[in-house]
């Protein structure tokens, strides 16, 4: 009989830090693909590559797998709002777990500096936005200040909640491979996500599923890379919204997962997001937004500095959907706006425009 997935809680209740009888908070997420991106394995070498696509959880983002956990528990606790900053994706995932926990959820945000997919879908689940003068490192930390003095539970990265829940990525990974990779590559912001991974896959060691961790390569954008320079960065600029923070919340977590997995930090340039973000609409056939580009493009300038990747069994998690941030699809690689022809309703016309012969 088919299984219908019923969100990671539901799926993985054993291996998360939740009691029996806590209320669950569920939009159906985590189940998601592993694409086989032979396109991108040929392009750098490796055996495999594969993409975890996590734009196919509820609101479009991995934030899913750790909000259902986060706002549960909040539930659990007798919350009756949720706050988060956010660059975008963080806050439309609280905006709609709340919605469905039919509780308030307040969002504070970089002003100017979020997708419009993204802040729609805050705006649609009704949250409270706040847009605030500043980056989203300063968001941060007055979301702290209100949850620590009002009555609004934080559900941003620095709840280990959240993490707890990100870590069934890995879970997912390990089950559906049977092994571990021997690269984990990801996007990072606050870096969140690279620990969450990390976590699981050490979880999945513990419990004999694997042998050996895959070592964890964390990809920032050039202009927003502390891990690279190596303390935060006061100015943080991307076009890469989603991962435009100078300040990672999860810093010491993630020193640790890098040097436990063996692995590493690097940076990319925007150009270099945007022809990834380009290459895997075009030759993988999975769209995502231009920061969720950020671990393959990584992975591609390692291997262009002489990084030998073959026989090597990759995964990237791609961590949003192309549709939050479309926009950069709708323009080439110059810059310059893409618009479909307009042609006649004439199929001669269109056959020629088409450069179609007849058969
Ligand atoms: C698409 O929404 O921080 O390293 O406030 O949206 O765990 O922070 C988003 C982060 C990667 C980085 N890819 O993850 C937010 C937020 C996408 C993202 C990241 C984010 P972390």
């Amino acid at each position: 009989m088919a299984h219908q997935w019923r969100g990671v809680i539901h799926e993985y209740f054993d291996r998360l830090d939740i009691e029996a009888g806590n209320p669950v908070i569920t939009l159906g997420e985590g189940g998601t693909p592993l694409v086989d991106a032979c396109a991108l394995a040929g392009l750098v070498g490796a055996e495999r590559v594969y993409l975890k696509v996590e734009g196919m959880n509820p609101t479009g983002s991995f934030k899913d797998r750790g909000m259902t956990m986060a706002v549960s528990k909040a539930v659990g606790r007798g919350a009756k709002a949720v706050i988060c900053a956010s660059t975008g994706n963080t806050s439309a995932s609280a905006a709609a777990y709340a919605a469905q926990a039919g509780i308030a959820s307040v969002v504070l945000i970089p002003e100017g500096k979020i997708a419009l997919g993204k802040l729609s879908q805050a705006v649609a689940h009704k949250a409270q936005i706040m847009q605030v003068q500043g980056n989203f490192d300063d968001c941060l930390v007055l979301a702290r200040d209100l949850a620590e003095n009002y009555p609004v539970h934080l559900v941003n990265s620095v709840n280990p909640d959240r993490i707890e829940g990100q870590k069934t990525g890995a879970f997912e990974v390990v089950e559906r491979l049977g092994y571990a990779p021997d690269l984990h590559v990801l996007p990072v912001g606050n870096a969140g996500n690279y620990s969450a991974y990390f976590k699981g896959y050490k979880e999945e060691r513990e419990a004999g599923v694997i042998k050996h961790l895959p070592q964890m390569w964390g990809y920032q954008a050039e202009g927003s890379a502390p891990f690279t320079v190596g303390h935060p960065v006061k100015h943080p600029d991307t076009i890469a919204t989603a991962i435009r923070i100078g300040n990672p919340a999860s810093w010491d977590l993630a020193q640790t997962a890098k040097t436990e997995s063996g692995g590493r930090f690097g940076a990319v340039s925007d150009k270099e997001i945007l022809w990834m973000h380009r290459f895997l609409s075009q030759e993988v056939g999975v769209f995502v937004e231009p920061s969720s580009a950020t671990g393959a493009a990584g992975l591609l300038k390692a291997f262009k500095q002489g990084e030998n990747l073959e026989g090597k069994h990759i995964v990237i998690t791609v961590t949003g959907h192309g549709l939050k941030d479309s926009m950069w699809a709708l323009k080439d690689e110059d810059g310059n706006d893409i618009a479909p022809q307009s042609v006649s309703t004439d199929a001669a016309e269109v056959a020629e425009r088409l450069g179609l012969s007849k058969k």
